[in-house]
């Protein structure tokens, strides 16, 4: 099955995701189903471990969705367990050196191109039967920058070969830079530090990524160049609607 993620990123269309921080099946099947291109599983903050992230990605590949997941940290063993359970791309964080983007690249390629082990299980079901032949050139992988070091070592980190894009996390970028965690960074630094990114991945002819935290905010970042954008998770999307739907009941 091709990646439509790597489709989209070589015709520079922008790629909308959903990010799921709760753990079930249904809410994810129901973001799957609203045109998204892709469905991020959050494994690194949202309230989800392995055992509910499959049945989460069999919701939202039984739809035109990518199945994609951001992992806790960079450790390989989980990433391979994902990818066997038919993630489609991995999201990881907190890369800040070469190093780091090697191992987490190494983790989603088959030899002779890493060292993923073999056992793809649901990735076969999701795949096809020649899902083998084809992942490493399939599965999408984004390293997070969102450290002081990853910053300074963006364009290397860029450069690393078999590494689809870099994704930032606007406030673990903020709190590394000693500024407040903020979802929509206005700080002059910050907002330099976000745009170096920016740079440093469209010199690479990357994708560049960022968490957002609203539709408009989103719209935004496409506008300033991202090609993968996040408006906003489950979670806050349920939050607004409920406030919503209690200010509109109390209307008169
Ligand atoms: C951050 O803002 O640090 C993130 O990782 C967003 O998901
Ligand atoms: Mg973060």
């Amino acid at each position: 099955r091709p990646n439509t993620l790597k489709q989209r990123i070589r015709d520079n269309q922008p790629i909308v995701s959903a990010w799921l921080s709760i753990p079930s099946g249904y809410s994810a099947e129901i973001l799957a189903r609203q045109g998204f291109d892709c469905v991020n599983v959050d494994l690194q903050h949202g309230m989800i471990g392995f055992d509910h992230a499959v049945p989460m990605l069999q919701a939202i590949s039984a739809t035109d969705a990518i199945p994609i997941v951001r992992v806790g940290n960079s450790e390989p063993a989980a990433m391979m367990k994902l990818l066997d359970a038919g993630a489609y791309g991995v999201i990881c964080p907190m890369i800040s050196n070469v190093e780091d983007a090697q191992t987490f690249v190494s983790a989603c390629r088959y030899p002779p191109h890493g060292n993923r082990s073999f056992g793809p299980a649901r990735g076969l079901l999701y795949g096809g039967a020649d899902y083998a032949k084809h992942a490493n050139d399939e599965i999408l992988t984004i390293g997070m920058i969102e450290t002081r070091e990853g910053l300074d070592n963006v364009d290397a980190i860029a450069a690393v070969d078999g590494l689809d894009g870099l994704f930032i996390g606007p406030n673990d970028l903020s709190l590394a830079l000693g500024k407040a965690p903020m979802a929509e960074p206005t700080d002059p630094e910050v907002v330099a530090a976000i745009a170096k990114i920016l740079e440093a991945a469209q010199n690479q002819a990357k994708v560049a990524g960022i968490f957002c935290s609203s539709p408009a905010a989103a719209a935004k970042r496409i506008a300033q160049g991202f090609g993968f954008v996040v408006p906003g998770n489950d979670a806050g999307m349920l939050t607004q609607a409920g406030r919503n739907a209690v200010a509109g009941a109390r209307a008169n």
